[in-house]
């Protein structure tokens, strides 16, 4: 046997040292862009991301709501292949069917309307967000919106009137206000507004132009009337019934695969990477990997990007049932060597994604600072709103059910095959809850705030900037408790939350 004889290392045994910060190294000057296909030196990728996160390829995680969810604030969601093809491939179709941005508020809805004839609506028509207006015609004035993120869905809320679920819009410009886009761009900068109407030749309010897309085009703000964007959806795989799958998949109009599976260095992975190669153009993302030579192996067998991570899952117990894996910092150190090496020498970059293990915020900057360009997260996402599985009070607490793709809940025997008998023979994976945290974008503001925050102290103002000057220490076991709170007696309003 080769033994490794440095101990393979978690994300928790590791800080970031602060670099000089400059004045021009404020949050709102950080950008989180990046990218998750392959690319040549010099080029741009065919596929970035507005924020390094992928939400993970699971059935208590990942579904069409969750796909628009996260695409909307600018992550990507891979939409879970451990189930029936046809499921799967609506469920993408559904997901691209969504527009981002803006809204067709020919809805005939006011205040009074409920719940459900908004859902109905949103169902019908396919959009996230539906315009309310105070006298139900599309020439009355604009009084509120209702978004996905707006509501709770539950039996009892479907009948209330939907004025409880809008986000009021009092300040906005109303109707047609016979003013030019620039002039109400400059208006909604002026009184902070999130968003401007755009009425039609017949004085109908057409869409709502939310200020991030209104951002992107202010060159030319025409460019807004034509635009109909549809959200960036990702969706897995496995390496038994690719030739079935991917086509169903393709023809749903996934942007992004991803082979799952919980040990990618395989030929199984070969074969499937090779036949979507040579017949689709999709990007396909392959894994998981943890060294240099399963990174090799994908990347010569034609993946986009590559996922690294054995057994470092919250619901994983891989490393315990079969004493296989390597800790999460270890294997990303290992596999960005690579990436890097082979940057160098052939031009051409890999993206590389960290997948699970990530407990806390500042994980996931340090697994950007070591190289990784996106995160994958399971239980992080599994808290939210937006994940498919049910809300429970489990004594005095709120949680979500999480399970893994390797529990007998899941059966995903496909994830776990290693070419025998055909099904799940043992569990790899534990069926649980996750502490409810409410919805995703409050969620991820604070995430991405405290990871903007650290790259300003890192001196970095994009992920690139930060991978090259982050300095990065191991923590010893007692420095560890000097990091926390220690040495006082807590309040009890500390106890609660983090
Ligand atoms: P985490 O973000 O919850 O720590 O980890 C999520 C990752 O765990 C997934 O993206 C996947 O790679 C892995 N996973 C999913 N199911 C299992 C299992 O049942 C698992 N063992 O390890």
């Amino acid at each position: 046997a080769y033994y490794y004889m440095e101990p393979s290392r978690t994300f928790s045994e590791f800080l970031l040292l602060p670099n000089l910060s400059t004045k021009d190294c404020t949050p709102a000057n950080v950008d989180l862009k990046t990218p998750i296909v392959k690319f040549k030196r010099g080029e741009e990728p065919d596929i970035s991301l507005n924020i390094p996160f992928a939400s993970a390829v699971m059935q208590s995680v990942s579904d069409h709501n969750m796909a628009v969810a996260l695409a909307r604030s600018g992550g990507i969601a891979f939409i879970f292949g451990s189930q029936p093809i046809e499921e799967q491939a609506a469920m993408v179709r559904k997901a691209k069917s969504y527009k981002a941005g803006f809204v067709v508020s020919r809805s005939n809805l006011t205040p009074s309307h409920t719940l459900k004839d908004v859902l109905d609506l949103k169902e019908e028509t396919g959009h996230s967000t539906v315009a309310v207006t105070d006298d139900g015609t599309p020439k009355g004035k604009l009084v509120g919106i209702v978004t996905s993120r707006d509501y709770r869905i539950s039996r009892d809320s479907l009948d209330k009137p939907v004025h409880e679920f809008m986000t009021p819009f009092s300040s906005l410009i109303y109707g047609n206000s016979g003013i030019s886009l620039p002039e109400a761009n400059d208006l909604i900068w002026e009184h902070k507004l999130n968003c401007l109407p755009i009425v039609d030749s017949q004085q109908n309010l057409d869409f709502l132009v939310f200020r991030k897309d209104y951002d992107a085009h202010k060159e030319n703000p025409q460019e807004l009337l034509d635009i109909n964007k549809s959200y960036i959806v990702g969706a897995g795989i496995n390496t038994k019934d690719y030739e079935e799958r991917v086509p169903a998949l393709v023809e749903a109009g996934v942007d992004v695969l991803v082979i799952d599976s919980s040990d990618g260095f395989s030929e199984w992975q070969r074969d499937t990477l090779q036949y979507v190669k040579s017949n689709f153009n999709v990007k396909i993302g392959a894994g998981n990997i943890v060294d240099r030579e399963g990174f090799l192996y994908l990347v010569e067998s034609g993946a986009d990007f590559i996922k690294v991570g054995v057994g470092g899952g919250s619901i994983c117990i891989t490393r315990e049932q079969k004493g296989i894996g390597r800790g999460q910092a270890s294997a990303l150190i290992e596999v960005v060597e690579a990436r890097n090496k082979y940057f160098e020498e052939t031009g051409i970059y890999i993206p590389i994604c960290s997948d699970g293990g990530i407990v806390h915020d500042y994980h996931i900057t340090l697994a950007l600072a070591m190289g990784a360009d996106f995160v994958m997260m399971g239980r992080y996402f599994a808290r939210f709103d937006e994940s498919p599985t049910r809300k429970l009070k489990v004594g005095n607490n709120f949680v979500k059910e999480f399970w893994g793709e390797g529990s007998n809940r899941a059966r995903n025997w496909q994830r776990y095959d290693t070419g025998g008998k055909q099904g799940l023979v043992f569990e790899e994976g534990v069926d649980s809850y996750v502490p409810y945290a409410g919805g995703l974008q409050e969620n991820l503001d604070k995430t991405n705030s405290k990871i903007k925050s650290t790259m300003c102290n890192c001196g970095a103002k994009t992920i690139e900037e930060l991978q090259r000057k982050a300095r990065i220490t191991i923590v010893s076991a007692t420095s560890i408790i000097e990091g926390g709170a220690h040495d006082v007696i807590l309040k009890e309003s500390n106890l609660s939350g983090e």
